[in-house]
């Protein structure tokens, strides 16, 4: 089925930076949030700060925006598209890839293989390439959309081990990435030591985002551990900080 994929190629950029200890930054776009000249601008001003990926979903779409938020991506700035669906019906075949997602945080059986059992035989089919990830929701401070529409409680804010050890069992059962989300718009980002330990734990590229409204705390984040930094709400507020967000986070190494 491989050979149908327009690309195969996202995942190893990921696994790559993740070798060579360079950072990523990815913006998230919300196609209910971001539509017509805004979206232009946002993805503009994202070509030129040479953002890495751009993120596209939302944990409730209202609007039927994603192809063309898709689309507008593609021809405005050539950079991947990588969707981060909220549900099952927010598929594109305009899109590079898809964070095919596990929520491994949650017991909700529809999350971790009903959602994945329905959208199979489209997928099998797709060309979009197909990256497994241990999605972990971690406690940011106040509930999240995210948290109530997929009706989970997140890893406490204070407990690492057990997010040590989801991440852990997420490699174990052969996932290729770890997403650890605060949620969108959470009042208190993933800590630095949570993603510190669960970079211990795992060798996979770590996904971090949820509340990050400053360069700083990017860094810290990328600093922790890491690999890529995502980050949606505050760029919808203020789209000027793409800029020292994504020059703060590339100028991160860990070693
Ligand atoms: C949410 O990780 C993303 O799923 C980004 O969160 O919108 O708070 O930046 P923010």
């Amino acid at each position: 089925m491989q050979k149908n994929r327009r690309h195969i190629g996202i995942l190893n950029q990921l696994i790559s930076a993740r070798k060579h200890n360079r950072k990523l930054f990815v913006v998230l776009l919300d196609p209910d949030h971001a539509q017509g000249q805004a979206l232009e601008q946002m993805i503009d001003k994202g070509k030129s700060a040479e953002v890495d990926m751009f993120f596209v979903g939302g944990s409730l779409m209202t609007s039927d925006g994603m192809d063309d938020c898709l689309e507008t991506i593609r021809e405005v700035s050539g950079i991947p598209s990588i969707l981060f669906p909220g549900n099952p019906i927010q598929l594109s075949e305009k899109a590079d890839a898809l964070l095919y997602l596990s929520l491994i945080s949650g017991r909700n059986a529809e999350l971790l293989i009903g959602n994945h059992v329905v959208t199979a035989p489209f997928l099998m089919k797709s060309q979009v390439e197909i990256m497994p990830t241990g999605y972990m929701l971690i406690d940011g401070g106040a509930p999240t959309t995210v948290s109530y529409i997929s009706n989970t409680l997140p890893i406490p804010a204070d407990k690492p081990d057990i997010a040590m050890a989801t991440a852990m069992a997420g490699q174990l059962l052969g996932l290729q990435l770890i997403y650890l989300d605060a949620g969108s718009g959470a009042k208190n980002p993933v800590s630095a030591e949570m993603i510190a330990q669960v970079r211990k734990a795992v060798d996979l590229p770590i996904i971090v985002g949820g509340g990050i409204r400053t360069p700083e705390q990017a860094a810290r984040a990328a600093q922790a551990g890491a690999d890529v930094i995502v980050v949606g709400n505050q760029l919808e507020e203020n789209a000027e900080l793409v800029f020292e967000m994504a020059r703060t986070v590339h100028a991160v190494n860990y070693a």
